[in-house]
């Protein structure tokens, strides 16, 4: 059975870890609350079709201190690519290659001490991603990593193309906690994230100084539509006046972008002691519509702002090591 109370060491350790100066020399390793785990003899990580028999966890992966995780597999490739070359590491096209090829559920890529990972829509994925993700770091000895979602979003009362850093993911009646049903017992988890990875990478938009960051509360909901108060779904059994309450309601809350899978994100990076980081960008302003009318042009210009940050970041993390 999983302990709130080491969940909560870990996070509380994590939290403090990334705020601490740079001369600590204590490794900090990823955090795995499973007593079963030592008692198997092979662990497949069936999604990414890896394996601790079938696979060197530690040579392929032991030197990974970035991971970035994003819904789409051809944004992490190219979040990958991107980051072969801020980094300088000079890899060929073909020497970064999708190492979870033999599954389509997500897709991973390994460049230098960075992992790429894509984890589909909603909760659910993002979850069965995660517990194997946090498995092969553990598996792979792996130490002070730090994670980042990138994404899309809906925008609450922003400009579009403004990029959110999550200060707290919040559930629909605006509580801070995921919620998971697990056998029939609801658990509780709680969804903030690091505060000074999420300063950090404000201070590196600043830096950047080429669009607008802020820092905010993201909406966490388990649909695009009815579940985001959108008017536009197949159904739609509430009115425009009922959903514009609604998210003035949210924006006074501290919303300032609604997205689908930061709340897990936020809940296993603290039960694993990861600092973690999400930064989606505002696709619209859902107080002035429900689609997204940006030509193609404009949203992959947006969709690149996530990743420019996090490979400032991780560019001046690796290189002054
Ligand atoms: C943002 O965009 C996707 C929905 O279009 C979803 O994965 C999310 O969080
Ligand atoms: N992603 C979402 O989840 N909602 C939006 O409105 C845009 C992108």
């Amino acid at each position: 059975m999983h302990s709130d109370v080491q969940d909560e060491q870990a996070m509380a350790c994590c939290n403090k870890d990334l705020c601490k100066k740079e001369s600590t020399c204590l490794e900090k390793c990823v955090y795995v609350s499973n007593p079963y785990l030592t008692t198997m003899k092979d662990d497949i990580l069936y999604h990414f079709d890896l394996g601790t028999r079938t696979h060197d966890l530690p040579g392929m992966f032991g030197d990974v201190k970035f991971v970035c995780v994003g819904g789409s597999p051809w944004r992490m490739k190219s979040f990958a690519q991107y980051m072969n070359v801020v980094l300088g590491l000079g890899c060929a096209t073909a020497d970064i290659p999708d190492i979870c090829a033999h599954t389509d559920r997500y897709s991973m890529y390994k460049v230098g001490p960075v992992l790429a990972i894509s984890h589909g829509m909603g909760i659910p994925s993002i979850s069965i991603m995660l517990h194997e993700l946090i498995k092969l770091l553990c598996h792979a000895k792996c130490s002070d990593v730090v994670a980042f979602r990138i994404g899309t979003s809906g925008g609450i009362g922003v400009q579009p193309g403004t990029v959110v850093v999550t200060r707290v993911s919040v559930d629909p009646c605006f509580n801070p906690c995921l919620k998971q049903n697990v056998m029939g017992m609801t658990m509780s988890y709680p969804t903030a994230l690091n505060e000074c990875l999420a300063q950090e990478m404000l201070k590196c938009s600043k830096e950047l100084n080429k669009f607008d960051t802020i820092l905010g509360t993201t909406l966490c909901t388990s649909d695009f539509y009815e579940g985001q108060a959108r008017l536009d779904g197949a159904f739609c059994h509430y009115t425009a006046e009922d959903k514009m309450n609604y998210l003035r309601c949210a924006y006074e809350a501290g919303v300032r972008n609604i997205e689908m899978e930061s709340a897990a994100f936020a809940a296993m990076c603290n039960r694993s002691g990861l600092p973690g980081a999400v930064l989606c960008v505002t696709l619209l302003d859902r107080l002035q519509g429900d689609q997204i009318c940006s030509s193609h042009e404009v949203l992959t210009e947006y969709q690149e702002r996530p990743q420019m940050l996090v490979g400032r970041y991780i560019k001046k993390k690796f290189c002054n090591k």
